[in-house]
């Protein structure tokens, strides 16, 4: 193989490997994107996200790791999603199918909104976070009252 050759075989892997990945970062065309709301939502979420888990802030959920999320049916719900340190996360719903923007930048923000149907889990969709541990559950409540039946 001589030298122009062998730099075209790495010009050419290299491309392909920027094909792969900008396939996998792109969105597919079943996940929305759904960033910066434009009005208030019902319930509002904040979390601080590592590669350890996301960590509630303000409320209820105030340093909880991976705290339970909840809603009433039909709310709309919106996770602000803060990125705790430098490294790529998003935040994303296994069932419902939507998913945040990406973020890599420490303090860089997010938000996911969508409407309360079901019983759902959020996760980090970067391969290998769910692992380490981002992912926590969102729960769908009915109103007061309808559990007593
Ligand atoms: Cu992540």
């Amino acid at each position: 193989m001589t030298t122009m050759n062998r730099f075209r075989h790495a010009l050419f892997a290299a491309l392909v490997g920027l094909a792969i990945l900008a396939a996998g970062c792109g969105n597919p065309q079943d996940i929305s994107q759904t960033d910066l709301p434009s009005e208030p939502s019902d319930r509002e979420y904040t979390l601080r996200g590592y590669m350890t888990g996301y960590y509630g802030q303000g409320g209820e959920i105030d340093g909880v790791r991976n705290p339970v999320l909840r809603a009433l049916p039909g709310e709309t719900v919106t996770i602000t999603l803060i990125n705790g340190e430098r490294m790529v996360h998003d935040i994303a719903l296994k069932h419902q199918r939507v998913r945040s923007a990406l973020i890599n930048r420490p303090e860089e923000t997010t938000r996911l909104t969508f409407t309360a149907e079901k019983n759902d889990t959020y996760y980090c969709t970067i391969p290998g976070h769910v692992e380490t541990g981002m992912i926590g559950e969102f729960v769908v409540e009915p109103p007061s009252g309808y559990a007593s039946y």
